[in-house]
Protein backbone atom coordinates (compact mmCIF):
# COMPACT_ATOMS: atom_id res chain seq x y z
CA UNK A 1 0.00 0.00 0.00
CA UNK A 2 2.84 1.94 0.98
CA UNK A 3 5.21 1.57 -2.16
CA UNK A 4 2.02 2.18 -4.23
CA UNK A 5 0.76 5.41 -2.37
CA UNK A 6 5.07 6.19 -3.33
CA UNK A 7 4.88 4.90 -6.55
CA UNK A 8 2.35 7.42 -7.62
CA UNK A 9 3.55 10.55 -6.14
CA UNK A 10 4.69 13.07 -8.53
CA UNK A 11 7.26 15.74 -8.49
CA UNK A 12 7.30 18.51 -10.64
CA UNK A 13 11.18 20.71 -11.02
CA UNK A 14 11.50 24.03 -12.45
CA UNK A 15 13.39 24.82 -15.37
CA UNK A 16 15.02 27.66 -14.15
CA UNK A 17 16.80 25.16 -11.61
CA UNK A 18 18.97 23.78 -14.60
CA UNK A 19 20.54 27.29 -15.32
CA UNK A 20 22.33 29.54 -13.62
CA UNK A 21 21.54 31.23 -10.33
CA UNK A 22 22.57 33.10 -7.33
CA UNK A 23 22.46 35.84 -4.67
CA UNK A 24 22.19 39.51 -5.86
CA UNK A 25 26.01 40.02 -4.81
CA UNK A 26 27.48 36.70 -7.03
CA UNK A 27 25.93 34.06 -9.56
CA UNK A 28 28.56 31.49 -10.03
CA UNK A 29 28.68 30.20 -13.62
CA UNK A 30 28.74 26.31 -13.59
CA UNK A 31 30.03 24.03 -16.38
CA UNK A 32 27.36 21.95 -19.03
CA UNK A 33 24.61 24.42 -17.65
CA UNK A 34 21.60 24.39 -20.40
CA UNK A 35 21.55 27.28 -23.12
CA UNK A 36 18.01 27.06 -23.70
CA UNK A 37 14.33 25.53 -23.00
CA UNK A 38 15.46 22.27 -24.74
CA UNK A 39 18.33 21.99 -22.93
CA UNK A 40 16.46 22.58 -19.61
CA UNK A 41 14.16 19.80 -20.73
CA UNK A 42 16.76 17.34 -21.19
CA UNK A 43 18.58 17.87 -17.90
CA UNK A 44 15.00 17.85 -15.86
CA UNK A 45 14.15 14.30 -17.63
CA UNK A 46 17.62 13.19 -15.83
CA UNK A 47 16.01 13.87 -12.89
CA UNK A 48 13.18 11.97 -13.98
CA UNK A 49 14.99 9.14 -15.42
CA UNK A 50 16.42 8.62 -12.06
CA UNK A 51 13.99 9.27 -9.84
CA UNK A 52 10.72 7.99 -11.73
CA UNK A 53 9.10 10.29 -10.31
CA UNK A 54 9.72 13.76 -11.30
CA UNK A 55 7.21 13.46 -15.19
CA UNK A 56 6.91 17.35 -15.26
CA UNK A 57 8.87 20.61 -15.52
CA UNK A 58 7.64 24.17 -14.65
CA UNK A 59 8.01 26.86 -17.49
CA UNK A 60 9.01 30.31 -16.49
CA UNK A 61 8.08 33.08 -18.95
CA UNK A 62 10.03 35.04 -20.72
CA UNK A 63 13.09 32.82 -19.31
CA UNK A 64 11.72 29.85 -21.69
CA UNK A 65 10.38 31.77 -24.52
CA UNK A 66 10.15 29.83 -27.95
CA UNK A 67 8.65 30.63 -30.99
CA UNK A 68 6.71 27.39 -31.13
CA UNK A 69 5.46 26.12 -27.49
CA UNK A 70 3.58 23.31 -28.89
CA UNK A 71 6.91 22.09 -30.88
CA UNK A 72 8.94 22.72 -27.36
CA UNK A 73 5.96 20.67 -25.26
CA UNK A 74 6.58 17.72 -28.12
CA UNK A 75 10.22 17.83 -26.96
CA UNK A 76 9.46 17.87 -23.39
CA UNK A 77 7.37 14.06 -24.51
CA UNK A 78 10.08 12.79 -26.81
CA UNK A 79 12.59 13.27 -23.57
CA UNK A 80 9.85 11.31 -21.31
CA UNK A 81 8.49 14.44 -19.41
CA UNK A 82 5.73 17.14 -20.22
CA UNK A 83 5.35 21.01 -19.70
CA UNK A 84 4.45 21.59 -15.85
CA UNK A 85 3.04 25.03 -14.30
CA UNK A 86 3.86 27.97 -16.27
CA UNK A 87 5.17 31.11 -14.27
CA UNK A 88 4.74 34.56 -15.22
CA UNK A 89 7.28 37.04 -14.72
CA UNK A 90 6.12 40.88 -14.20
CA UNK A 91 9.34 41.66 -11.74
CA UNK A 92 12.04 41.92 -13.67
CA UNK A 93 11.27 44.65 -16.25
CA UNK A 94 12.07 47.82 -15.98
CA UNK A 95 8.69 49.28 -16.20
CA UNK A 96 7.31 46.97 -13.56
CA UNK A 97 9.98 49.11 -10.74
CA UNK A 98 6.66 50.97 -8.64
CA UNK A 99 5.22 47.37 -9.53
CA UNK A 100 3.23 45.49 -12.68
CA UNK A 101 -0.44 44.84 -11.72
CA UNK A 102 -0.64 47.35 -8.75
CA UNK A 103 0.97 49.52 -10.03
CA UNK A 104 0.02 53.39 -10.04
CA UNK A 105 -0.04 53.67 -14.14
CA UNK A 106 -2.72 51.70 -15.80
CA UNK A 107 -0.34 51.35 -18.58
CA UNK A 108 1.90 49.55 -16.74
CA UNK A 109 -0.74 47.74 -15.22
CA UNK A 110 -2.37 46.74 -18.78
CA UNK A 111 1.18 45.46 -20.14
CA UNK A 112 1.98 43.55 -17.06
CA UNK A 113 -2.34 41.89 -17.48
CA UNK A 114 -1.37 41.39 -21.04
CA UNK A 115 1.87 38.78 -19.97
CA UNK A 116 -0.32 37.20 -17.64
CA UNK A 117 -2.49 36.62 -20.53
CA UNK A 118 0.09 35.36 -22.74
CA UNK A 119 0.97 33.03 -19.96
CA UNK A 120 -2.26 31.23 -20.51
CA UNK A 121 -2.22 31.92 -24.00
CA UNK A 122 1.06 29.37 -23.82
CA UNK A 123 -1.14 27.30 -21.23
CA UNK A 124 -3.26 26.63 -24.40
CA UNK A 125 -0.66 25.71 -26.50
CA UNK A 126 1.36 23.36 -24.50
CA UNK A 127 -1.47 21.47 -22.21
CA UNK A 128 -0.47 23.15 -18.95
CA UNK A 129 -3.60 23.58 -16.68
CA UNK A 130 -1.43 25.66 -13.80
CA UNK A 131 -0.63 29.08 -14.15
CA UNK A 132 1.73 30.16 -11.20
CA UNK A 133 1.47 33.80 -10.50
CA UNK A 134 3.86 35.46 -8.06
CA UNK A 135 3.89 39.61 -7.49
CA UNK A 136 7.06 40.85 -6.38
CA UNK A 137 4.51 43.91 -5.82
CA UNK A 138 4.95 46.48 -2.80
CA UNK A 139 5.90 49.17 -1.90
CA UNK A 140 9.62 50.22 -0.15
CA UNK A 141 8.63 53.06 2.34
CA UNK A 142 5.37 54.17 4.26
CA UNK A 143 3.45 56.62 2.07
CA UNK A 144 4.91 55.26 -1.27
CA UNK A 145 1.48 54.22 -2.64
CA UNK A 146 -1.95 53.68 -1.20
CA UNK A 147 -2.22 50.02 0.74
CA UNK A 148 -5.88 49.52 -0.42
CA UNK A 149 -5.52 51.10 -3.75
CA UNK A 150 -3.27 48.38 -4.46
CA UNK A 151 -5.14 45.57 -3.60
CA UNK A 152 -8.08 47.34 -5.52
CA UNK A 153 -5.92 46.73 -8.50
CA UNK A 154 -4.50 43.31 -7.76
CA UNK A 155 -8.02 42.27 -7.41
CA UNK A 156 -8.96 44.03 -11.25
CA UNK A 157 -6.50 42.13 -12.49
CA UNK A 158 -6.74 38.65 -10.85
CA UNK A 159 -10.00 38.77 -11.98
CA UNK A 160 -9.27 39.19 -15.40
CA UNK A 161 -7.03 36.13 -15.20
CA UNK A 162 -9.55 34.05 -13.70
CA UNK A 163 -12.32 34.92 -16.80
CA UNK A 164 -9.57 34.02 -19.78
CA UNK A 165 -8.58 30.41 -17.45
CA UNK A 166 -10.32 27.31 -19.61
CA UNK A 167 -12.88 25.27 -17.67
CA UNK A 168 -9.83 22.92 -16.96
CA UNK A 169 -7.30 25.37 -16.21
CA UNK A 170 -6.44 26.75 -12.66
CA UNK A 171 -4.09 30.19 -11.25
CA UNK A 172 -2.24 29.46 -8.40
CA UNK A 173 -1.32 32.52 -6.31
CA UNK A 174 1.60 33.06 -4.55
CA UNK A 175 2.59 35.24 -1.12
CA UNK A 176 6.00 35.98 -0.12
CA UNK A 177 6.68 37.77 3.34
CA UNK A 178 9.07 40.29 1.73
CA UNK A 179 12.30 40.77 -1.29
CA UNK A 180 12.18 42.49 -3.28
CA UNK A 181 9.80 45.00 -1.70
CA UNK A 182 11.00 45.61 1.32
CA UNK A 183 8.40 47.49 3.77
CA UNK A 184 5.10 46.49 2.04
CA UNK A 185 4.56 43.27 -0.03
CA UNK A 186 0.88 43.54 -2.21
CA UNK A 187 0.98 39.53 -1.45
CA UNK A 188 2.62 38.68 1.78
CA UNK A 189 1.05 35.90 3.58
CA UNK A 190 -1.71 33.29 3.17
CA UNK A 191 -4.29 35.07 4.28
CA UNK A 192 -4.14 37.73 1.37
CA UNK A 193 -3.54 34.84 -1.16
CA UNK A 194 -6.60 33.21 -0.08
CA UNK A 195 -9.32 36.37 0.43
CA UNK A 196 -8.47 36.92 -3.39
CA UNK A 197 -8.65 33.68 -4.49
CA UNK A 198 -11.79 32.69 -2.25
CA UNK A 199 -13.98 35.41 -3.77
CA UNK A 200 -12.94 34.29 -7.64
CA UNK A 201 -13.93 30.70 -7.08
CA UNK A 202 -12.63 27.49 -7.48
CA UNK A 203 -10.16 27.82 -10.35
CA UNK A 204 -8.27 30.27 -8.36
CA UNK A 205 -5.92 28.64 -5.43
CA UNK A 206 -2.68 29.46 -3.08
CA UNK A 207 0.35 27.40 -3.52
CA UNK A 208 2.35 27.29 -0.71
CA UNK A 209 6.38 28.71 -1.44
CA UNK A 210 7.65 26.95 1.97
CA UNK A 211 10.72 29.40 1.84
CA UNK A 212 8.15 32.32 1.84
CA UNK A 213 7.52 32.64 5.55
CA UNK A 214 8.75 34.48 8.48
CA UNK A 215 11.35 32.30 10.86
CA UNK A 216 9.86 30.33 13.13
CA UNK A 217 6.26 30.04 10.80
CA UNK A 218 4.01 26.97 11.54
CA UNK A 219 3.59 26.18 7.94
CA UNK A 220 1.96 22.51 8.34
CA UNK A 221 -1.08 24.91 10.06
CA UNK A 222 -1.24 27.17 6.86
CA UNK A 223 -1.35 23.69 4.90
CA UNK A 224 -3.74 22.13 6.48
CA UNK A 225 -6.37 24.92 7.13
CA UNK A 226 -5.89 25.47 3.23
CA UNK A 227 -6.54 22.08 2.73
CA UNK A 228 -9.76 22.00 4.84
CA UNK A 229 -10.84 24.85 2.29
CA UNK A 230 -9.84 23.19 -0.54
CA UNK A 231 -7.65 26.14 -1.43
CA UNK A 232 -4.20 24.19 -1.58
CA UNK A 233 -3.49 24.33 -5.04
CA UNK A 234 0.16 23.18 -4.56
CA UNK A 235 3.95 23.62 -3.17
CA UNK A 236 7.03 25.55 -4.18
CA UNK A 237 9.13 23.36 -2.16
CA UNK A 238 12.77 24.34 -0.61
CA UNK A 239 13.96 25.12 2.45
CA UNK A 240 15.72 28.10 4.09
CA UNK A 241 17.60 29.05 7.05
CA UNK A 242 16.94 32.37 7.40
CA UNK A 243 15.07 34.27 4.79
CA UNK A 244 14.11 32.95 0.81
CA UNK A 245 17.35 31.26 0.50
CA UNK A 246 15.98 28.72 -2.42
CA UNK A 247 17.99 25.57 -0.45
CA UNK A 248 17.11 21.89 -1.12
CA UNK A 249 13.97 21.01 0.08
CA UNK A 250 14.27 19.03 3.35
CA UNK A 251 17.97 20.05 4.06
CA UNK A 252 17.44 22.62 6.71
CA UNK A 253 14.51 21.13 8.43
CA UNK A 254 13.31 17.43 7.41
CA UNK A 255 11.45 17.45 10.29
CA UNK A 256 9.28 20.44 9.27
CA UNK A 257 8.93 19.04 5.50
CA UNK A 258 7.83 15.69 7.76
CA UNK A 259 5.05 17.63 9.45
CA UNK A 260 4.02 19.21 6.48
CA UNK A 261 3.35 16.11 4.52
CA UNK A 262 1.87 14.66 7.61
CA UNK A 263 -0.48 17.32 7.10
CA UNK A 264 -0.80 17.03 3.48
CA UNK A 265 -1.75 13.05 4.11
CA UNK A 266 -4.17 13.89 6.74
CA UNK A 267 -6.26 16.39 4.56
CA UNK A 268 -6.52 14.79 2.00
CA UNK A 269 -3.98 16.60 -0.09
CA UNK A 270 -1.89 13.81 -1.67
CA UNK A 271 -2.90 13.98 -5.07
CA UNK A 272 -2.57 15.20 -8.41
CA UNK A 273 -5.38 18.40 -7.18
CA UNK A 274 -1.81 19.19 -5.35
CA UNK A 275 1.17 20.17 -7.32
CA UNK A 276 4.19 19.26 -5.59
CA UNK A 277 6.50 21.77 -7.52
CA UNK A 278 10.00 22.44 -6.65
CA UNK A 279 11.10 26.19 -6.76
CA UNK A 280 14.61 26.03 -5.71
CA UNK A 281 17.88 27.99 -7.03
CA UNK A 282 21.16 26.18 -6.68
CA UNK A 283 23.84 28.46 -6.34
CA UNK A 284 26.86 26.67 -5.35
CA UNK A 285 25.54 22.53 -5.57
CA UNK A 286 25.85 20.83 -9.04
CA UNK A 287 22.06 21.46 -10.64
CA UNK A 288 21.05 18.51 -11.28
CA UNK A 289 22.36 16.21 -8.43
CA UNK A 290 20.84 18.93 -6.65
CA UNK A 291 17.10 18.49 -7.70
CA UNK A 292 17.26 14.85 -7.75
CA UNK A 293 18.33 15.15 -3.83
CA UNK A 294 15.60 17.46 -3.14
CA UNK A 295 13.21 15.06 -5.01
CA UNK A 296 14.35 12.13 -2.97
CA UNK A 297 14.07 14.24 0.57
CA UNK A 298 10.46 15.05 -0.56
CA UNK A 299 10.06 11.30 -1.17
CA UNK A 300 11.84 10.02 2.16
CA UNK A 301 9.08 12.63 4.36
CA UNK A 302 6.28 11.45 2.02
CA UNK A 303 7.12 7.97 3.34
CA UNK A 304 7.75 8.51 6.98
CA UNK A 305 4.51 10.89 6.83
CA UNK A 306 2.22 7.64 5.25
CA UNK A 307 4.14 5.37 8.12
CA UNK A 308 2.30 7.21 11.03
CA UNK A 309 -0.31 4.79 12.69
CA UNK A 310 -3.06 7.23 11.81
CA UNK A 311 -5.69 4.78 14.38
CA UNK A 312 -3.31 4.64 17.01
CA UNK A 313 -2.53 8.61 17.07
CA UNK A 314 -6.54 9.13 16.76
CA UNK A 315 -6.92 7.11 20.34
CA UNK A 316 -3.88 8.20 21.35
CA UNK A 317 -5.41 12.07 20.87
CA UNK A 318 -9.22 10.92 21.86
CA UNK A 319 -7.72 9.95 25.35
CA UNK A 320 -5.63 12.99 25.26
CA UNK A 321 -2.74 11.23 26.14
CA UNK A 322 -0.23 13.43 24.82
CA UNK A 323 3.18 11.72 25.43
CA UNK A 324 1.57 8.57 23.33
CA UNK A 325 0.12 10.68 20.80
CA UNK A 326 3.66 12.33 19.71
CA UNK A 327 5.53 8.92 20.15
CA UNK A 328 3.26 7.70 17.35
CA UNK A 329 4.64 10.48 15.77
CA UNK A 330 7.87 10.23 16.06
CA UNK A 331 8.13 6.75 15.59
CA UNK A 332 7.33 7.04 11.99
CA UNK A 333 9.63 10.15 12.04
CA UNK A 334 12.53 8.23 13.25
CA UNK A 335 11.89 5.35 10.80
CA UNK A 336 15.01 4.59 8.12
CA UNK A 337 12.71 4.55 5.16
CA UNK A 338 16.06 4.68 2.89
CA UNK A 339 15.83 0.78 2.79
CA UNK A 340 12.08 0.86 1.86
CA UNK A 341 13.24 3.70 -1.18
CA UNK A 342 15.66 1.57 -3.05
CA UNK A 343 13.19 -1.30 -2.62
CA UNK A 344 10.67 0.89 -4.51
CA UNK A 345 13.14 2.01 -6.73
CA UNK A 346 14.27 -1.50 -7.96
CA UNK A 347 10.58 -2.54 -8.17
CA UNK A 348 10.32 0.35 -10.89
CA UNK A 349 13.18 -0.24 -12.93
CA UNK A 350 15.83 2.61 -11.44
CA UNK A 351 18.54 2.15 -9.41
CA UNK A 352 18.17 2.23 -5.57
CA UNK A 353 20.60 4.88 -5.34
CA UNK A 354 19.46 8.02 -8.02
CA UNK A 355 22.59 10.09 -6.86
CA UNK A 356 25.12 7.37 -7.11
CA UNK A 357 24.01 6.18 -10.41
CA UNK A 358 23.66 9.91 -12.44
CA UNK A 359 27.26 10.22 -11.00
CA UNK A 360 28.26 7.00 -12.76
CA UNK A 361 25.84 8.06 -15.75
CA UNK A 362 28.58 10.34 -17.48
CA UNK A 363 26.14 12.56 -18.51
CA UNK A 364 27.65 15.56 -16.62
CA UNK A 365 30.93 15.16 -18.30
CA UNK A 366 28.75 14.65 -21.50
CA UNK A 367 27.18 18.69 -20.86
CA UNK A 368 30.07 20.11 -20.04
CA UNK A 369 31.88 19.16 -22.99
CA UNK A 370 29.35 19.32 -25.87
CA UNK A 371 27.53 22.53 -23.86
CA UNK A 372 30.51 25.28 -25.18
CA UNK A 373 29.71 28.67 -25.92
CA UNK A 374 26.09 29.96 -26.55
CA UNK A 375 24.76 32.10 -23.45
CA UNK A 376 24.09 29.92 -20.35
CA UNK A 377 20.70 30.07 -18.74
CA UNK A 378 20.31 32.02 -15.99
CA UNK A 379 17.32 34.35 -14.31
CA UNK A 380 18.17 37.64 -15.83
CA UNK A 381 18.24 39.23 -13.26
C1 LIG B 1 11.10 33.37 -7.15
C2 LIG B 1 9.95 33.89 -6.33
C3 LIG B 1 8.80 32.93 -6.31
C4 LIG B 1 8.45 32.36 -7.65
C5 LIG B 1 9.69 31.94 -8.39
C6 LIG B 1 9.33 31.64 -9.81
O1 LIG B 1 10.39 34.09 -5.00
O2 LIG B 1 9.10 31.88 -5.41
O3 LIG B 1 7.66 31.20 -7.48
O4 LIG B 1 10.67 32.96 -8.42
O5 LIG B 1 8.82 32.82 -10.38
O6 LIG B 1 11.65 32.27 -6.46
MN1 LIG C 1 8.03 30.09 -5.48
Amino acid sequence: MIKDLLRGQRIETPSWAYGNSGTRFKVFAQQGVPRDPYEKLADAAQVHAFTGIAPTVALHIPWDRVDDYAALARHARDLGVAVGAINSNVFQDDDYKLGSVTHPDPVVRRKALGHLLECVDIMDATGSDTLKLWFSDGTNYPGQDDIRARQDRLAEALAAVYERLGDDQRFLLEYKLFEPAFYVTDVPDWGTAYAHCLKLGDKAQVVVDTGHHAPGTNIEFIVAFLLREGKLGGFDFNSRFYADDDLMVGAADPFQLFRIMFEVIGGGGYGPHVAFMLDQCHNIEPKIPGQIRSVMNVQEATAKALLVDREALAAAQRAGDVLGANAVLMDAYNTDVRPLLGELREEMGLDPDPMAAYARSGYFEKIAAERVGGAQAGWGA
